[in-house]
C-alpha cells in the first residue's frame, strides 16, 4: 500500500513535471520576447551603424564645401582687397589730376591778363583808337562803301563788324554818318557782314532798312551805314560817307 501511493506520488510528480508550470510559461514567453528585443536591437544597430556612415560621408562632404566656400571667401576678400587699392590709387589720381587743372586754369588766366596787359600796352598806330581787343579808325575823307573798304583791308583790318552792345555803343561815341562792314549785295534782304558772317545782333534805325523805299531816285540801298546818332540805316553803296575800319591789334 506505501508502495502504491509512493508510486502514485511518483506518477502525480512526473506528471505535473511534464506540464510546464505558469512561471515556465511566462518564462518562455519572456526569452521569446528576449529573443525578439535582440534581433530589433541587431537591426536597430545595424540601422545605426549605416546611419553613423552616412553621417560620417555626408560630414566629410560638408567638411570639402566648406573647405572650398573658405577658400572662395579668401578669393573674393583678395580681390576686394586690391579693388579698394585700386580706388584708392585712382582717387590719388583724380585729385592730383584735379589739382593739376587748377593750377594750369590759374596759370591760363595769368596767361591771359599778361597777353590783355601787352595788348594795351601796344599801339594801336596813329589815328586809330583802341577798343577791347581790336583797334579801329574812322576816315576823315569820305567815299563809297568799296572805296572804303579797300582802304581798310590795305590797313591790315575790314569795315567794322559790330559783334557786341559795348561795341556798338563804342563806335556810336564817333557821333559821325559812316560806312559800316554790313551789306545785302549778294542776296536782297539777306545781310551778311564782311566776314561772311550772318546778322544776328543789329540796331536799326526804325523803318529801316527800307532798300529805297522803292523809290527810283534812291536806286537799291544795299550798304549799311551808321547815322551820327547811333543807328543804322541802308544806303546806296556809291554814296560817299566816312568809314569806320577794324582790325585785331
Ligand atoms: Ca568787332
Ligand atoms: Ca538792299
Ligand atoms: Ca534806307
Amino acid at each position: 500500500m506505501e508502495m502504491e501511493e509512493i508510486y502514485e506520488n511518483i506518477d502525480e510528480v512526473s506528471f505535473e513535471s511534464s506540464k510546464p508550470s505558469v512561471n515556465e510559461k511566462a518564462l518562455q514567453v519572456s526569452n521569446r520576447g528576449l529573443h525578439g528585443a535582440v534581433i530589433l536591437l541587431g537591426l536597430f544597430c545595424g540601422f545605426l551603424m549605416v546611419g553613423l556612415i552616412s553621417l560620417g560621408v555626408h560630414s566629410a562632404g560638408l567638411s570639402s564645401a566648406k573647405a572650398n566656400l573658405t577658400k572662395s571667401l579668401q578669393i573674393s576678400d583678395n580681390k576686394i582687397l586690391s579693388l579698394i587699392n585700386h580706388l584708392g590709387a585712382s582717387y590719388i589720381q583724380i585729385s592730383n589730376l584735379t589739382e593739376g587743372r587748377a593750377r594750369l586754369n590759374i596759370t591760363l588766366n595769368n596767361v591771359r591778363q599778361e597777353l590783355e596787359r601787352l595788348r594795351a600796352e601796344k599801339p594801336c598806330g596813329k589815328g586809330w583808337k583802341r577798343f577791347g581787343g581790336s583797334c579801329y579808325f574812322l576816315s576823315n575823307d569820305i567815299a563809297s562803301w568799296k572805296t572804303g573798304r579797300n582802304y581798310c583791308r590795305n590797313s591790315g583790318g575790314d569795315l567794322v563788324i559790330v559783334n557786341s552792345k559795348e561795341e556798338q555803343k563804342f563806335i556810336a561815341g564817333f557821333k559821325r554818318g559812316s560806312w559800316i562792314g554790313l551789306s545785302d549785295q549778294e542776296k536782297e534782304g539777306i545781310w551778311k557782314w564782311v566776314d561772311g558772317s550772318p546778322l544776328t545782333l543789329s540796331f536799326w534805325t526804325p523803318g529801316q532798312p527800307n532798300n529805297g523805299a522803292n523809290k527810283p531816285v534812291l536806286g537799291q540801298q544795299n550798304c549799311g551805314e551808321i547815322f551820327s546818332k547811333g543807328t543804322w540805316n541802308d544806303v546806296s553803296c556809291n554814296n560817299e560817307l566816312h568809314w569806320i575800319c577794324e582790325k585785331d591789334n
